[in-house]
């Protein structure tokens, strides 16, 4: 290559020089400045900036389409209020921080709703909500509680129960009856009375006082008279089994096969008379007739003792039903009578 060639590409290096130079933008105001590393943690800036993206603009003011990034100072803001604007999160160092935030609310477990940047309040609701602005409509109810006045078992009070049904009915019966108090929750027909025995056993089973078919001495023949609790009982309508239990003396003429005289457990519902009523079928008590309904027997008082009797209510399950003893006897031989001490239905 002659020295004529060399100095024409010098010359024309040097020309390309200068006209790159020319067209190249300085780096202040360049497309491409960047102050911030997007890539980096928190771009690579203070604590207190944010890497800002922002868009270039030309000398008029308008976007040319290209990004810059540039550390900016962070929005101061208020934890307790998370008053940074949407879509940020108030830190605990009271700067603004891009995103939803920590679920703050430690004592609920997070049901994968978003907590929309509130700060969760709710520590003792049973629902799993943890954004406590949010209604509960993803969660069912999983309370056990057994309280029974309230058709919703629900113990989030603040919520309808639309989920669980209200099955639990159980512990609403709950009745006890000693014949302390007298005759105050009972209608007593013919020989029934309520007091000291003075007849037959001469005891109660309890206390002073029991019920009995005439207490200081042999009942009547041709007796048709019921002992009635006054109040509707409401047997419920849950798995367990409501059953009516109670101490009897038993002194009446009958047997196993047949009850001249004896005592049965009517059980009426809203839609039955006292001739139609369910009869109690007693599986736990001695003196019974074949059909386990009828207290009968004992007549020669070879066991002077209070017994326990024992029906079950599952006929009646979920209904409001009232409860009679009638006494029924024939028209000859009458006996010491039967005596009934400590009801409990449960
Ligand atoms: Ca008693
Ligand atoms: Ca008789």
């Amino acid at each position: 290559m002659s020295g004529r060639y060399l100095i024409l590409i010098a010359a024309a290096f040097l020309t390309a020089m200068v006209v790159f130079n020319a067209c190249t933008p300085d780096d202040e105001e360049g497309p491409f400045t960047v102050d911030c590393d997007p890539s980096l943690e928190n771009g690579g800036c203070d604590y207190a900036e944010y890497c800002a993206e922002t868009e270039v603009l030309d000398d008029s003011g308008f976007p040319t389409g290209e990004l810059k990034y540039e550390c900016t100072l962070r929005d101061t803001c208020s934890y307790e209020m998370q008053d940074c604007p949407i879509g940020w999160y108030c830190e605990t160092t009271g700067y603004c921080f891009k995103g939803e935030g920590p679920d703050i609310d430690t004592a609920q477990p997070d049901n994968n709703l978003p907590d929309n940047n509130l700060p969760d309040t709710d520590t003792a609701l049973p629902d799993g909500d943890t954004d406590s602005s949010l209604p509960d409509t993803t969660l069912p109810d999983t309370d056990t509680d057994t309280d029974t006045p309230q058709p919703d078992n629900d113990t989030d009070t603040t919520q309808p129960d639309t989920v669980v049904p209200d099955t639990d009915t159980t512990g609403v019966l709950d009745l006890t009856e000693n014949f302390e108090n007298g005759a105050a929750n009972w209608t007593l027909e013919g020989d029934w009375q309520i007091g000291a025995p003075a007849y037959g056993i001469f005891t109660t089973y309890g206390g002073a006082n029991c019920a009995g078919t005439n207490l200081t001495g042999v009942y009547s023949n041709d007796a048709d008279a019921k002992l009635t609790l006054n109040q509707q009982l409401s047997i419920p309508g849950g798995a367990a089994e409501p059953v009516i239990e109670f101490y009897a003396y038993v002194n009446a003429e009958g047997s196993s096969m047949i009850a001249n005289d004896y005592v049965e457990v009517l059980i009426k519902k809203s839609t039955d008379t006292w001739e139609s009523a369910t009869k109690a079928v007693f599986t736990v008590g001695p003196y019974l007739d074949s059909s386990k309904t009828k207290l009968t027997g004992n007549t020669n008082n070879a066991d002077a003792t209070w017994q326990l009797y024992r029906a079950s209510l599952s006929a009646v399950k979920g209904e409001s039903v009232q409860i009679a003893f009638r006494f029924r006897s024939d028209s000859s031989s009458a006996a010491a009578g039967i005596y009934i001490d400590d009801l409990h239905i449960h």
